[in-house]
């Protein structure tokens, strides 16, 4: 369990707990899906947000992921708020109201709840960061989860081959099953050949930052990324940082990856998939273990920056002008 000053934080029991009664209480606008099972068997999730819930409408789709590096567990609760603030103020607040009329809102809130329940489970916190996948031929368990999209996976030494390494990528790409399960997921939002959804956001922690791709080259544009697109997803990125503080800037910026998510969602399904590494800017200010108490304000505080994702995603080049 989480250690004293952290009790707060959800467990995965504790979070599927809450999910499930967040979706007994509000059946028309949330509902839940069992998308496959991680490495240890534990169920991974899909949450749907949307007016009509039961029913595929012909909606922009926004998908927000949480904690695929198992020590960054402010991100569940950041899931987690979504749904508590989607679902409570639907019918009240304009703004979320018309945003669950129009779209159709996922949330999987746990990527890597093996890796979480293993970072917590000896009382102490372990700085657990993959999942917990054993590999072949060493006791070296783990594959960095955001290093094992299927999208120029391996390329260019944002990652590591060796088992025993924080960002093992893995044996293959899409190796590890919580990986494959969500690929597949987002594979099948595709409707007649064109993927429904349209923007996303995958949370991690720390160090305040709003990230675009591409992660796997220092290029701003080239094969895969039109000036344009550059342009909306810088645009789009820097207007979400003005709200809540972090800063923006291309994800190799920070320092190269392949086969992160994000590269994936847009290099392989041309979703605005966004990175967003949240509280606190440094490690002298709780580093991946932050207090409990700060929970609440920290958010709270990416409540403006979803809002103005989702209600960018019918046509997000309309960030720079360019609609249709
Ligand atoms: O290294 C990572 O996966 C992320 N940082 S973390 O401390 N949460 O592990 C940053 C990824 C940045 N690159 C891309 N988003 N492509
Ligand atoms: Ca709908
Ligand atoms: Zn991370």
């Amino acid at each position: 369990d989480f250690p004293a000053g952290y009790t707060k934080y959800h467990t995965y029991d504790e979070a599927t707990k809450e999910i499930d009664a967040l979706v007994a209480k509000h059946p028309d606008i949330l509902s839940k899906q069992v998308i496959g099972t991680s490495h240890e068997g534990r169920d991974l999730l899909a949450l749907k947000l949307s007016k009509n819930v039961t029913k595929d409408e012909q909606e922009p789709e926004v998908l927000f992921t949480a904690h695929q590096h198992a020590r960054e567990h402010l991100t569940v609760e950041m899931a987690l708020y979504l749904l508590n603030e989607f679902t409570s103020k639907y019918g009240s607040d304009s703004r979320v109201t018309k945003m669950l009329d129009s779209r159709e809102i996922w949330i999987i809130p746990d990527l890597n709840p093996d890796g979480g329940a293993y970072d917590i489970a000896s009382g102490d916190f372990r700085s657990w960061r993959k999942n917990r996948q054993p590999n072949a031929g060493t006791d070296e368990v783990g594959t960095d989860l955001n290093r094992n999209w299927d999208f120029k996976w391996g390329c260019c030494d944002g990652s590591s081959t060796n088992p025993g390494d924080e960002t093992y990528r893995g044996a293959s790409a899409a190796s590890a099953p919580e990986v494959k399960v969500v690929s597949k997921f987002v594979h099948g939002r595709k409707v007649g050949g064109k993927q429904q959804i349209k923007a996303a956001i995958d949370f991690h922690t720390y160090s305040e930052l709003v990230l675009w791709p591409f992660g796997f080259t220092n290029d701003d544009t080239g094969p895969g990324m039109t000036q344009d697109d550059h342009d909306a997803f810088a645009t789009i990125g820097k207007n979400m940082a003005a709200t809540n503080g972090y800063t923006p800037e291309q994800s190799s910026d920070l320092y190269i990856t392949d086969g992160a998510i994000d590269d994936w969602l847009w290099g392989d399904q041309r979703i605005f998939a966004y990175t967003f590494e949240m509280y606190p800017s440094s490690f002298g200010s709780g580093g991946f273990y932050p207090k409990d108490s700060v929970i609440p304000k920290e958010t709270a505080r990416n409540r403006e920056a979803v809002l103005q994702l989702l209600e960018i995603a019918d046509c997000p080049y309309r960030a720079i002008g360019k609609e249709g």
